[in-house]
């Protein structure tokens, strides 16, 4: 395989909406660039970014997957992304190790949740965005409303430089070609073909269309850029090579976010795709020099870099693409902000660490893929230097020496070995010892730190159980594999229940899990119903005794005490007053009182959760002048607040949730009746371009499989998110039954 430098490689995420179509039109990509020999498909888990068992049973992406295409002189690395918003953070990690977003939008859909959430990712990184209309094989393209409709909400939410640089040609025989507006040449396909066009006439009917097209690309191209705006008047038009610099240009600084149109799956207009990221995309080695820290101050203040962005200055180095930490021996080699190679720092001592083949050794380890065959994968983008086979380097965040024995590009499973990587490419390298995701190498003595993506939080727990003695065994070792390479998976052991709980995204994303651990590591476990946090609190007031006194033989215990409890606001948690005044019981036991009342109070009355916003005032008692001490009186202060319990209406509370679901407006009707069955109370609804927007408030127990219906309900095209938002009075009838099958609170001792 021919040697890539940072000029022939162009880093590509490949995001959306789910099943927009991304996996499909890899496939496509790579069949077009010949790859592969045939396209690979979703459906029978031929597609080359689709090779997880999970994710070729499931008709889904769940962890980003990489491949590349060599095409003419150019390497394009694809990151194919998950697009299911339970995977999304996956996307947003995504952007680490490439220069640019390739934003697919399905033609028949628009613009739906996650193609949002992707979007501001990109935003964020300072990423280019190219735009893709895909699907637009299906009759259904332009949703109905046509395309000039499609264009228009893009241009609501995008801005107007989201602007069509091709125009789609269709005909009786489907969508079979695009209009090049740059060259104003027109390339025909041959749908279900191999993705190749030919060369040909614009059609004399799209001729007048096109050139307005071709007229209202160049003005937007030519705005701001004074030399081209006096070219542009001066002769009428953009001479077609200054266009194409000039496209470039305004592509790498978001200044233009050009417009596509594809078929994936009938493979249609894939070639002039590859040609477009060649020409458009940013060459790998055009990121702007990467900021890191300067070592002196000892602060590893986290400084963000900014993209693929030409960098002129420290103000530019804000953004928030890749952010480095430089540890000791700084200014080693570290290039100035305008890229040209010479060591500097910037006034606020950032320092910049250009993408270059002269720059020393580093690299960031951006996912992991864990195997139980071929062991730990880890895929790095190259930062700076030459990557070679056997290179030793260190791991600067764990400070290990690591040896890269088999360097590879990765095909999406498979392993295509090469003998160097240079500044700005991708690849990946097996059995290092210590090495994780997010961790940066590198020579020795030229420390840098890239900053990874924060972990996600999980939403969703289950309580695990291991199906035999043999599966308990195996059971923490193999899901410590698994988050090896899945940042969301938590695995850790209650301490109160000593149940294995096992956390994660979402329910399809541990039903995965689960089927790993079988598939994998032949660990079985059974699932367990998710635990709601649920608490106790009292809604009345009450007074109660405890009066607690042994006294039979030997050194006695006495101890008592008289409280009140009553109900406090929610959220406030727990609080305790002390009205004891001429010492009926001796300031040194009241604090035994508050321990004897609050330890209780968090092993439940009801059902074993723990008592919450109420306040607990000790107003009276006595003591024995030999026999009390601290332990009688937590006692009593036990016996007290159980007494005080049963006649102060203690009653559950659950969380409830706010909830936000996002679909297409017709599912609206359909969710609305859903989530009013979930003892849900929807608080209202607004239209984000296409979509319907649904804000609810609902019980945490009745969203615990939310998602399954929600697919099921819209036909996959719905999304939510959700996050607690206060607790609640669970209503009788149900807490009823929560009580009933409640665990017994945990046994008293000592009474
Ligand atoms: N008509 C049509 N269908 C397509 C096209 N691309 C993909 N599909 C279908 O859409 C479904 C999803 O395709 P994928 O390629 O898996 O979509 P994805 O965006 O990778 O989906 P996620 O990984 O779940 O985010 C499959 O059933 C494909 O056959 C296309 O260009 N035209
Ligand atoms: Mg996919």
């Amino acid at each position: 395989m021919k040697v890539y430098r940072g000029s022939e490689i162009r880093n590509v995420a490949v995001m959306g909406h789910a099943h927009s179509g991304k996996t499909t039109l890899v496939a496509a990509l790579l069949h077009a660039a010949k790859m592969t020999l045939t396209q690979g498909r979703v459906a029978d888990g031929t597609a080359v970014t689709a090779y997880d068992e999970e994710e070729v049973a499931r008709g889904t992406t769940m962890q980003n997957a990489v491949a590349f295409a060599e095409w003419q002189g150019v390497k394009i690395n694809l990151v194919d992304t998950p697009g299911f918003h339970m995977f999304a953070h996956e996307a947003r990690a995504a952007m680490l190790p490439v220069e640019a977003a390739l934003v697919l939008v399905n033609a028949q859909s628009g613009v739906e949740a996650v193609t949002e959430r992707v979007w501001k990712y990109a935003e964020e990184a300072n990423l280019p965005r190219i735009v893709v209309l895909n699907q637009m094989d299906s009759p259904r393209a332009g949703g109905g409303q046509g395309l000039s409709a499609l264009m228009e909400d893009l241009h609501e939410r995008w801005g107007r430089t989201c602007v069509p640089v091709q125009l789609p040609i269709t005909g009786p025989e489907g969508f079979h070609g695009v209009v090049d507006l740059v060259t104003m040449q027109a390339f025909y396909y041959q749908p279900g073909g191999d993705g190749r066009g030919r060369i040909g006439e614009v059609p004399a009917g799209m001729l007048a269309a096109a050139r307005a097209a071709h007229e209202a690309l160049v003005e937007l191209v030519a705005e701001g850029k004074d030399e081209l705006m006096e070219e542009y008047f001066a002769v009428g038009t953009i001479p077609e090579q200054h266009l194409i610099t000039a496209l470039h240009e305004a592509i790498r600084e978001d200044r233009i976010f050009p417009v596509l149109f594809a078929s994936g799956l009938a493979n249609v207009a894939t070639d002039h795709l590859l040609d477009f990221l060649k020409v458009y995309a940013p060459a790998a080695d055009e990121r702007a020099p990467m900021a890191v820290m300067g070592a002196e101050s000892g602060v590893m203040e986290s400084v963000a870099a900014n993209g693929v962005h030409a960098a002129t200055g420290a103000d530019e180095a804000n953004g928030s693409g890749l952010a480095i930490h430089v540890g000791n021996g700084s200014g080693n080699g570290l290039g100035n902000a305008a890229g040209h190679g010479h060591a500097g720092s910037l006034d606020s001592g950032i320092m910049l660490r250009p993408v270059a083949d002269s720059e020393p050794v580093a690299l960031f380890v951006f996912k992991t893929m864990s195997d139980p065959f071929t062991g730990r994968i880890s895929f790095f983008k190259v930062i700076s230097g030459v990557v070679k086979t056997d290179t030793v380097v260190e791991n600067y965040t764990r400070k290990g020496q690591e040896r890269l024995s088999h360097l590879s590009v990765m095909q999406g499973r498979k392993a295509v070995e090469v003998m160097e990587l240079h500044a700005g490419d991708v690849g990946a390298v097996a059995k290092l010892r210590d090495t994780f995701t997010g961790d940066t190498l590198g020579q020795k003595g030229a420390e840098i730190r890239v900053e990874p993506e924060a972990r996600p939080e999980p939403s969703m727990t289950y309580a695990i159980e291991p199906k035999t003695r043999a599966d308990e065994d195996k059971l923490a070792g193999a899901l410590h594999k698994l988050m090896e390479e899945d940042q969301l998976v938590r695995f850790f052991r209650d301490a109160e229940t000593h149940e294995f709980l096992v956390a994660g995204a979402g329910q399809q994303h541990i039903e995965a899990i689960v089927s790993r651990l079988k598939r994998r590591y032949h660990t079985e476990v059974t699932l367990k119903a998710p635990k709601v946090p649920y608490r106790e609190t009292i809604r009345g007031k009450a007074e109660a005794q405890g009066r607690h006194k042994k006294q039979s033989g030997g050194h006695g215990q006495f101890g008592d005490c008289k409280i009140r409890i009553e109900p406090l606001p929610r959220g406030s948690g727990f609080e305790f007053g002390n009205e004891i005044f001429g010492g009926s019981i001796p300031r040194q036991y009241v604090p035994a009182v508050e321990k004897g009342i609050l330890e209780t109070a968090l092993r439940g009355f009801l059902a074993g959760y723990p008592v919450v916003d109420f306040k607990a005032t000790v107003f009276d008692g006595s003591y024995h002048d030999v026999d009390s001490n601290e332990l009688s009186f937590k006692v009593a202060g036990r016996m007290a607040f159980r007494k005080a319990m049963e006649q102060a209406r203690p009653c559950l509370l659950e969380p409830v949730m706010k909830v936000e679901v996002e679909a297409p407006e017709e599912f609206a009707g359909a969710l609305m009746g859903d989530l009013n069955g979930r003892r849900g109370r929807v608080q209202g609804m607004h239209a984000r371009g296409r979509s319907a927007v649904i804000d609810a408030e609902v019980p945490m127990a009745e969203m615990l499989t939310y998602g399954l219906t929600l697919t099921s309900l819209t036909q996959g095209r719905g999304s939510f998110h959700m996050e607690v938002k206060h607790y609640d009075i669970v209503p009788p009838a149900v807490a009823e039954k929560i009580v009933a099958s409640a665990r017994k609170p945990v046994a008293e001792e000592d009474e």
